[in-house]
């Protein structure tokens, strides 16, 4: 291994879904600012329209990174019985682990190390095990949700047994098995990487590194908040026009993320209750979830007479925004989300309280985090994403309470505040990457 911080060189390996694919590539640009080298294996076929993109403008702004194709071997997603097409490729990529072996042994200059996804974590073990290279993993969801895993199939007293994903009580689910498999497999990894830093989940971090959790954690180290990256950015005129006419702090952005797809009725009662909320509103609506899939368009999904209500009222797009730039603007005052780990953390970062709507996975334990630090609210009475319909009369009271709290406006702008502090010394994210390579060079 390299003995000195100046020629390291690091592969990453992310999983499928833009949530899994952005903070990889956040990460690889801090690293990079320290000089190491870098490869970033990109696993084909990709999924999404937007992973593709985002992988290509990537690339061609980095340069110097080198990027390894791993061709994996395709699965039927009957066999498999996997109907979600992310899960399907996470399944996939498992499967075609072994694959791997020879794409990084002959990697030159030799790794020093690697970045694994979460989701992949017990296939890429034994691979990365009998080539003797140290392994970290990139967990891509809350620390909260670290300490659930960490434990797993045991659950922590700090979190309610309602808040697993519907999924993870199906012990005969495939996902499940990975999810326990990889679990066990936590003590064979060097450290694991969080996108998340201690004025958010204070408690949570402390608790990871006392030790008392879970026996044999590896040294947990929290590097966020993430940024997004120049190649990120795209334009959003028509977005960004309307929200500059709005007065500070009015409008209610609203978005599911890059792989939750809402039945047509819920989305249709939604859209009542952003008009009945009586507030300004920048909606994405997403009916598919795979992009490349989207066909109808929004006066199909929702209604002529929808359209007309909401034509005063809001601005509703159905396509890709640049979220980051979103929660920039001083227009924004609310975020319904479903609580994806990087829309929470880019929530926090802006100062935005959030409505967090959990659909599935991890969504449920990140809004809790919300709710615990006390500046959002997690819709627990909801449900999980498809098994009821929430009315659009309950979506828009909720939405007033949001928007008119403000205790909750408050205490975002501390932590966004101290996030923001975070970032610009860049100081724990330093601090955090020398101990990391401390901790490598005992290793
Ligand atoms: N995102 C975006 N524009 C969109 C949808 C999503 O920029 O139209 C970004 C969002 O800012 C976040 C990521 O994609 O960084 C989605 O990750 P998250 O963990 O929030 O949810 P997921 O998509 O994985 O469910
Ligand atoms: C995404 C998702 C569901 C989900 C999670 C996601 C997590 C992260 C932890 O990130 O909980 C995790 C560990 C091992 C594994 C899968 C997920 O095999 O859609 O639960």
């Amino acid at each position: 291994m390299s003995s000195s911080d100046g020629n390291l060189h690091v592969a990453l390996l992310p999983s499928s879904g833009t949530g899994h694919l952005l903070p990889y590539l956040r990460l690889a640009a801090s690293l990079i600012h320290h000089q190491w080298s870098l490869t970033l294996i990109t696993t084909h076929p990709i999924v999404s329209s937007a992973e593709s993109q985002l992988i290509s403008t990537f690339l061609s702004a980095f340069p110097q990174i080198t990027q390894k194709k791993f061709h994996t071997i395709p699965l039927d997603p009957v066999a498999a019985n996997i109907t979600d097409p992310f899960q399907l490729q996470w399944e996939t990529i498992r499967q075609s682990a072994h694959l791997l072996s020879p794409l990084i042994s002959s990697s030159s200059p030799p790794l020093s190390f690697i970045i694994t996804d979460v989701t992949l974590m017990s296939s890429v073990i034994s691979v990365t095990a009998k080539l003797c290279l140290p392994n970290y993993i990139l967990f891509t969801s809350s620390a909260r949700m670290l300490s659930l895993f960490s434990c797993f199939p045991s659950i922590p007293s700090s979190i309610p047994k309602e808040s697993l994903p519907p999924i993870l009580l199906d012990s005969n689910s495939s996902f499940t098995k990975n999810f326990s498999d990889d679990s066990g497999s936590l003590k064979h990894f060097n450290g694991v990487l969080i996108n998340s830093f201690e004025e958010l989940e204070k408690e949570q971090l402390e608790m990871l590194a006392s030790g008392n959790l879970t026996k044999g954690l590896p040294p947990v180290f929290p590097l966020g908040p993430f940024l997004p990256l120049e190649v990120e950015r795209i334009s959003l005129f028509a977005p960004l026009k309307w929200l500059e006419n709005q007065e500070e702090s009015s409008v209610v952005y609203v978005s599911f993320g890059s792989r939750t797809a809402m039945s047509k009725e819920q989305i249709r009662e939604l859209g009542y209750g952003l008009v009945l909320s009586g507030r300004k509103f920048l909606w994405v609506v997403k009916s598919k979830v795979v992009d490349k899939e989207e066909e109808e368009g929004l006066d199909e999904i929702l209604g002529h007479r929808l359209m007309k209500k909401i034509e005063n009222n809001g601005l509703v797009v159905k396509e890709w925004v640049d979220q980051w730039q979103i929660l920039s603007q001083k227009a924004v005052g609310g975020f319904i989300s479903h609580c994806g780990w990087n829309s929470v953390v880019e929530a926090a970062w802006h100062g935005i309280p959030v409505l967090g709507w959990p659909q599935q996975g991890d969504q449920m334990i990140n809004a809790e985090v919300i709710e615990a630090g006390g500046w959002g609210l997690c819709m627990k009475s909801w449900g999980w994403g498809s098994n009821h319909l929430v009315k659009g009369v309950e979506i828009g009271d909720k939405i007033k309470d949001l928007m008119g709290n403000q205790r909750m406006k408050m205490e975002c702008a501390r932590i966004s505040e101290v996030a923001k502090q975070r970032s610009k010394a860049g100081e724990g994210c330093e601090n955090m990457l020398k101990t990391l390579f401390q901790s490598l060079k005992k290793s």
